[in-house]
């Protein structure tokens, strides 16, 4: 750690001793828990770091890795601190700000102008923490006619959005701290979390005898080890299995048949399917003794509540949508929605995870491989496929913002090659990535902690908070903040300027009533709609930083977000005390501006996921989906004997998020990334813990230290995701997962990948 003393300070100056405490968040997962931190701000330093008891989310809880926080904050040399533009040879030089933008509108322009905006893939615009700078992108894809956009959620989350929207018409989320019974399939919350305070509330479950919990993972995992029901299936066949719990609802007739009644139509295809699975034989592919399989779905169906919740090791796997279909069919069928404990529909200030469902084979389309546009968002494992043709509406330019897709995405070489045939990549990001070093321009702005921020993965209930975190440092001088570029890019490409800024300012000058009447107008105009962002940014902006200096005009954008939660939620943000009319959203921006620890922005009761599906009964037949299942044979897929095992490629760990944190240091355990596999694969090996395997798999190979552990199938082998970084500073440390895995590999419906089962061989190094 650096110094921070200057020459003729007291050498002991203790940040501790003279520092101050400020509020703000953890950004390694979407639980952005509460911190409060202990900040050398001359330094930059976040010293001390305990959680924030303030924080209506987490209530002063953190895991292990918030304590790290320092070695995202300062990345050291990985840092970027000027603009830089790629020369032909492929190195970089600075350029300022002028120059980067101004050639960067050029080559848009011209793109748009040669080969239309379609041209243009949009990827990212938020990790886990940061989501406002992502806020005002729409602006700058209605600048420059950009129509396709993407991110990681098209590589995880696409399957499981379209079957809400079939099913719900509404995304959803599951009430884990409150239920009876706890469902996770493919989903490991004692590590990755994924529902506020996880660790504590597994715990709470795991002791109370009048309680249980259900984990469906071929690994016994941290969480698998404290469940009552650890079904622990052969990998990659959670379709035959959440199929058998489903029929054994059914034909022992365990299902909610009078709640069915009031509200979902389309329970008799879904009846005749079911009724007539073979459940033994399912169990038998699944490898779970039938009597877990039916002890499971009797307790799920004995109890008052049932909260479920999917993860990647569906998602990321083969029959993902279909799977979670069927696992939506669980909750459904027993009445398991719309009461404490079960799944509910949320409040919030962003669309997430909303789409048409449009029926399979319709709907919006990628441009070249015609893939299905889920969530607005294409697959990200077409994305090269995209590139890598002369097909005349081929992707020609990539502007990626806080994302990492030369890393994140399947098969890297390949994207790799994709990137270097676009005629123009922008990226904006804090750090020197991979991504970063692929791009043609790389524009570098504060992190986290040097400007506000905030997420829209706010899904709780009964209450919803919303936490515009404060600056914890003064961002270097030299950058701007993602809202500062969006806007430059926007009136460099002429679409919006001071001439549409004016009539609004004068507007706001007279008080916010005016202003939102003159706000009201320009969704009226088909020239300004899309560019509200910037429009917020440039006029609402300044007057935010009079009271919040060090950059609270980033936060304008929320003002229309609020405006649009108040509308939609009247009553929950009633009762979370902002008040009804039409000053409530105005009163509820502000609640966000002057929280500092988070805002309680809705505070719902049961029947309101009732209010949000708008009066539409719940349609569980799905068609397509049900075929699949309907069809499914009653055996496994024959392993291929070239590769026998099966890796899951991305593992949560103690110590792993995504690649946020880039300097390896960083880990207290595991620093290698170790291949984990059972005791009975690494005798027949001949390994021990610490030796050196070859993991080959049909696109790639790498050599990593083996770790045997005694949790995990035979055959079934794992890395962590996050590793493998390309540093400055030395080699890579660990294998970055994507080297291994194939974008060929993809779901059926939505185009989301299997990284969790990736036929791989391992052959002993020496
Ligand atoms: N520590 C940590 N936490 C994180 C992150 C991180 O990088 N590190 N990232 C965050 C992000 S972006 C996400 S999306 C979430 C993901 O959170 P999770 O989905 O919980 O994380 P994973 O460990 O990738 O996969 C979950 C489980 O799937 C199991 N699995 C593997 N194959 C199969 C299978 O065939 N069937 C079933 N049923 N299960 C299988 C694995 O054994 C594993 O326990 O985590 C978030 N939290
Ligand atoms: N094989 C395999 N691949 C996977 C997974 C897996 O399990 N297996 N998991 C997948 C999942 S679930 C996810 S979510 C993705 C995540 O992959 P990505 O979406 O690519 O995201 P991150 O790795 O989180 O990268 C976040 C980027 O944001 C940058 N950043 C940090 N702060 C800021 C900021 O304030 N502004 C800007 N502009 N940039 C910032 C970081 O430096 C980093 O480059 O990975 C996916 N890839
Ligand atoms: S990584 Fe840990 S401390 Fe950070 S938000 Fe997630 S659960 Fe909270
Ligand atoms: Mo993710």
């Amino acid at each position: 750690m650096s110094s921070t003393t200057s020459p003729g300070t007291h050498r002991s100056a203790d940040p501790a001793a003279t520092g101050e405490w400020k509020p703000t968040a953890c950004i390694l997962c979407e639980c952005n828990c509460g911190l409060e931190v202990l900040v050398d701000a001359p330094g930059r330093r976040l010293v001390k770091i305990r959680g924030d008891r303030q924080h209506h989310g987490s209530r002063g809880y953190t895991c292990n890795k918030a304590l790290q926080l320092d070695a995202y904050q300062n990345p050291g040399h990985e840092r970027l601190t000027s603009p830089l533009r790629r020369r032909p040879d492929g190195t970089f030089e600075e350029v300022d700000w002028d120059t980067a933008l101004a050639e960067i509108a050029e080559r848009l322009s011209a793109l748009r102008e040669e080969h239309g905006g379609e041209s243009i893939l949009y990827y990212g615009g938020g990790g886990q923490g940061n989501h406002l700078g992502g806020a005002y992108a729409p602006a700058t894809q209605a600048a420059y006619g950009i129509r396709y956009r993407s991110s990681a959620l098209a590589q995880e989350k696409t399957g499981e959005f379209w079957v809400n929207a079939r099913l719900l018409g509404k995304p959803n989320r599951a009430d884990i701290e409150h239920a009876e019974v706890a469902v996770f399939l493919g989903k490991n919350p004692y590590q990755s979390h994924g529902f506020p305070r996880a660790r504590a509330v597994l715990k709470e479950i795991a002791k109370d005898p009048a309680r249980s919990m259900v984990v469906i993972d071929p690994v016994r995992t941290e969480t698998a080890a404290l469940a009552d029901h650890h079904l622990q299936l052969r990998p990659g066949t959670d379709l035959h299995l959440v199929t058998a719990l489903v029929a054994v609802l059914v034909q022992e007739d365990l299902i909610a048949h009078e709640w069915l009644a009031e509200h979902a139509d389309g329970l008799d295809a879904v009846l005749a399917v079911m009724s007539r699975v073979p459940i033994a034989e399912y169990c038998t592919v699944a490898d779970v003794p039938e009597e877990q399989v039916r002890a499971a779905a009797r307790r799920i169906a004995a109890a008052e509540s049932v909260a479920m919740l999917e993860d990647l090791g569906t998602q990321m796997n083969r029959n993902s949508t279909v799977v979670s279909y069927v696992e939506k069919l669980v909750w459904l069928l027993t009445g398991n929605f719309a009461k404490p404990g079960t799944q509910y529909v949320f409040s919030g200030l962003a669309p997430i995870g909303r789409d048409r469902g449009h029926r399979a084979g319709e709907g919006p389309r990628s441009p070249v491989t015609e893939a299905p546009v889920i969530g607005g968002l294409i697959p990200c494992n077409v994305i090269p496929e995209e590139i890598l043709t002369d097909h005349p509406k081929r992707f020609r330019a990539a502007f990626v913002e806080s994302s990492n897709p030369l890393h994140s995405l399947a098969d890297s070489p390949r994207m790799r090659e994709a990137f270097a045939a676009l005629d123009l990549v922008v990226v904006i990001d804090v750090a020197m990535t991979e991504t970063a070093r692929a791009a043609n321009y790389v524009l570098p702005t504060p992190t986290q902690y040097e400007k506000y921020e905030a997420t829209f993965f706010n899904f709780e209930f009964p209450q919803n908070l919303f936490h515009l975190r404060h600056p914890l440092f003064e961002a270097p001088p030299g950058l701007l903040g993602e809202p500062e570029i969006h806007a430059r890019l926007c009136e460099l490409s002429g679409a919006v300027g001071e001439a549409d800024y004016a009539p609004l300012r004068a507007a706001l000058a007279l008080g916010r009533e005016a202003f939102a009447t003159a706000m009201l107008g320009v969704l009226g105009d088909p020239r300004l709609a899309r560019l509200v962002p910037v429009l917020l940014y440039r006029t609402l902006g300044p007057t935010l930083e009079s009271e919040l200096p060090n950059g609270a005009a980033a936060a304008a954008v929320l003002w229309g977000a609020a405006q649009l939660c108040a509308m939609e939620n009247p009553e929950g943000v009633a009762r979370a005390g902002h008040g009804t009319g039409p000053g409530a959203g105005d009163r509820l921006f502000d609640a966000i501006l002057t929280s500092p620890h988070g805002a309680v922005i809705t505070d719902d009761v049961p029947e309101a996921s009732w209010q949000r599906l708008g009066g539409r009964r719940i349609q569980l037949d799905v068609p397509e989906l049900l075929a699949v299942v309907a069809a499914l044979p009653a055996q496994a897929p024959a392993p291929d004997p070239e590769y026998p095992f099966v890796l899951s490629a991305g593992e949560r760990r103690a110590f792993t998020a995504n690649t946020i944190i880039r300097d390896p240091g960083w880990r207290r355990r595991d620093p290698a990334g170790a291949l984990r596999l059972g005791e009975g694969d690494a005798s027949r090996l001949g390994v021990v813990t610490g030796d050196l395997v070859r993991v080959v798999t049909r696109t790639g190979s790498a050599e990593v230290p083996v770790e045997v552990v005694d949790n995990r199938r035979p055959g079934h082998v794992s890395l962590p995701n996050g590793f493998g970084l390309s540093s400055q500073a030395g080699p890579a440390t660990g294998v970055a997962p994507n080297e291994l895995t194939a974008g060929t590999d993809r779901d059926e419906f939505a185009g989301t990948p299997w990284h969790k089962g990736v036929p791989a061989r391992l052959e002993r190094v020496g």
